[in-house]
């Protein structure tokens, strides 16, 4: 089974131990908001049906990914932030809500990928014939690939931020990167139905955290091997790699320079949120 659930007894209140500084390893997993409105709770999320306007219900701002942190003009700032944020450069894929994994399901679910990432450093489906929210290999082979005819890409850059603890974050809870960009809005208030991948190296220097919380997958593979999985279609969740904790199950070594492989996916109306909090400090990208 899946070894790196057992980092579920050590672990981390996530961002909020990041936050506060006080290193209380409590939970792995932190469940912001309600997370899975197909169980008959009070869902985070409205609207299961395919196609159709979405009922955004007002208070969606507009803000572009970029927002809250530095851009591009930073390269004239004097500002020592910006001399140490990380710039980190990926791929956005966008897709319609026609195509079978997105708009269709919902529920968090671990186990939608392998805990070993691909040869071809792409995440290999574990769902069989299908899961609560994907619908087989073919499906989701396409979620972080170029196919025409199916998806459109391009470049999307996020920006962290380190702040007077040495926490570095991005955080956008307004997450519409490609608003009437690319493949449209198909009518809604965003663009919706896109996913986003970001390959990265840093050097394990001990005591290290990454904490991702958002909405809907993500998937980070340190060194080829899971240690975030907060797949499915779910409110903004929150889970922490503790890497002192997980490093023999990813097998790193303190002084060891390693690859950070990211992989998010915005699967459902009507929230987008994307924020990511880590202590490692030389988090740099990497081009395949
Ligand atoms: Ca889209
Ligand atoms: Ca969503």
């Amino acid at each position: 089974m899946k070894t790196h659930r057992c980092f579920s007894i050590f672990c981390v209140c996530g961002a909020m131990a990041i936050a506060t500084g006080t290193g209380q390893f409590a939970c792995n997993r932190q469940i912001e908001t309600d997370v899975d409105g197909s169980d008959g709770g009070t869902g985070g999320y409205v609207g299961t049906d395919k196609g159709g306007s979405d009922s955004e219900g007002g208070g969606g701002t507009d803000t572009h990914a970029n927002t809250g942190t530095n851009t591009e003009d930073g390269k004239d700032s004097d500002s020592e932030t910006t001399k140490q944020s990380a710039e980190l450069v990926g791929t956005l894929r966008d897709f319609t809500h026609s195509h079978v994994d997105f708009e269709n399901g919902l529920g968090a679910e671990d186990g939608i990928v392998e805990d070993q990432l691909g040869a071809d450093k792409k995440p290999v489906y574990a769902g069989g014939s299908g899961t609560k929210t994907t619908h087989g290999q073919a499906a989701f082979d396409q979620w972080f690939r170029d196919v025409e005819g199916v998806n459109q890409s391009t470049e999307f850059k996020i920006v962290l931020t380190p702040n007077d603890e040495g926490v570095f974050s991005y955080d956008n809870q307004a997450f519409f990167p490609i608003d009437d960009e690319l493949l449209g809005n198909q009518g809604r208030n965003h663009n919706y139905h896109f996913t986003y991948e970001l390959h990265t190296e840093f050097t394990y220097k001990g005591g290290e955290l990454f904490t991702f919380t958002g909405d809907d997958d993500l998937w980070v593979f340190i060194n080829g091997r899971l240690a975030i999985d907060i797949g499915g279609v779910h409110g903004p969740m929150s889970e922490t790699a503790d890497l002192d904790a997980l490093k023999d199950v990813l097998g790193i070594e303190a002084g060891g320079t390693y690859p950070l492989d990211f992989f998010f996916a915005e699967r459902h109306t009507v929230q987008s949120t994307f924020r990511i909090d880590t202590t490692i400090t030389d988090l740099a990208p990497v081009v395949l």
